[in-house]
């Protein structure tokens, strides 16, 4: 599939989505509206929407509509968006800026964004648990499951301590590798298992591609880390050259860019190595892995 083609697909799932969140987070009525106002604005406008991508893909490998798998991928949507609404704020990276506007504590404050996040993160598993997200109670359980280690303290947040603990001490490539596997790697590996499960796959299968989505997130994170180094803030919607002056832990800290960008296409061509049983039907994965170093956002 070409770069462009596989634009026009992430554009249409991004579409999709963003339908599907804005019918999940409906307003309701009284003060407790102004925290869904700012659960609304944290997930509703922009994002590349690569976490829901990778489960609709993933299910699609397996059979599965994307009618069918959009509500789950909604979820894990919820959680990315929550974390970014946490990650901005004044404590952790203290950012104004995300997705080309205001970040959730510049454009309410800093309690409410704390609050939306916590929404989202607990919406996102209400959602799961809805039987309108899929008829079978054990698919339910083992997507909640697979959420909860992804993104709890063995996954996404156990990452983020990590990487608040890297700004005072110097890390290694090993701990480098680590540190980004939870922080960015997880949540992207749940998306894609996300997709085995939904589609009731083997258990090797399963793990082939929750294997994918890691491998794609190391590709990610340097990318991201790449972004940061290079590109400009009215490209990446958000502040740049922020890691080198918080002395973050990244592989261009440990090799420089030419080789950690190196490293992301080698981890990238990994990735697409893991789905090589798999036929045509994976293209959009295989796409995914290649935008995830080559993007410019
Ligand atoms: C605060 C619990 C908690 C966790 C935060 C994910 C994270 C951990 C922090 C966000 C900051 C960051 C640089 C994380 C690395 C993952 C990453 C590159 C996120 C940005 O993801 P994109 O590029 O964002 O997919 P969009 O806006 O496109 O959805």
């Amino acid at each position: 599939m070409s770069q462009d083609a596989f634009k026009d697909q992430l554009a249409a799932t991004a579409a999709s989505v963003t339908y599907t969140l804005d019918a999940l987070l409906s307003l309701p009525d009284g003060g407790e509206g102004r925290v869904v106002e700012a659960m609304r604005y944290a997930v509703l406008e922009g994002g590349k929407r690569l976490r829901p991508y990778l489960v609709i893909e993933s299910a699609k490998v397996f059979g599965v509509e994307s009618s069918r798998a959009v509500a789950a991928a909604a979820a894990i949507e919820m959680i990315h968006c929550y974390s970014l609404a946490h990650d901005d704020l004044p404590p952790m990276d203290d950012d104004d800026l995300r997705r080309g506007r205001p970040t959730v504590h510049m454009a309410f404050d800093e309690a409410t964004a704390i609050l939306a996040g916590d929404g989202l993160l607990t919406r996102a598993f209400a959602v799961l648990a809805d039987p309108a997200t899929h008829t079978d109670a054990s698919i339910r359980s083992e997507l909640s499951l697979v959420l909860a280690n992804a993104a709890g303290s063995d996954g996404m947040v156990g990452g983020q301590m990590l990487d608040f603990l890297a700004q005072s001490e110097s890390l290694n490539e090993a701990e480098t590798e680590r540190l980004q596997s939870l922080k960015t790697g997880c949540l992207l590996g749940a998306a894609a298992e996300f997709g085995a499960i939904l589609g009731k796959a083997s258990g090797q299968d399963r793990f082939a591609f929750q294997s994918f989505g890691l491998k794609l997130g190391a590709a990610f994170q340097i990318a991201d880390d790449l972004l940061d180094l290079e590109a400009s803030p009215q490209d990446a919607g958000k502040a740049t050259g922020k890691d080198a002056a918080a002395g973050k832990a990244t592989f261009i800290s440990l090799y420089g860019a030419d080789r950690a960008r190196k490293q992301a296409w080698s981890l990238a061509d990994q990735a697409i190595e893991i789905l090589g049983k798999f036929g045509a039907e994976a293209d959009g994965l295989r796409a995914a892995a290649r935008f995830s170093v080559d993007r410019q956002s």
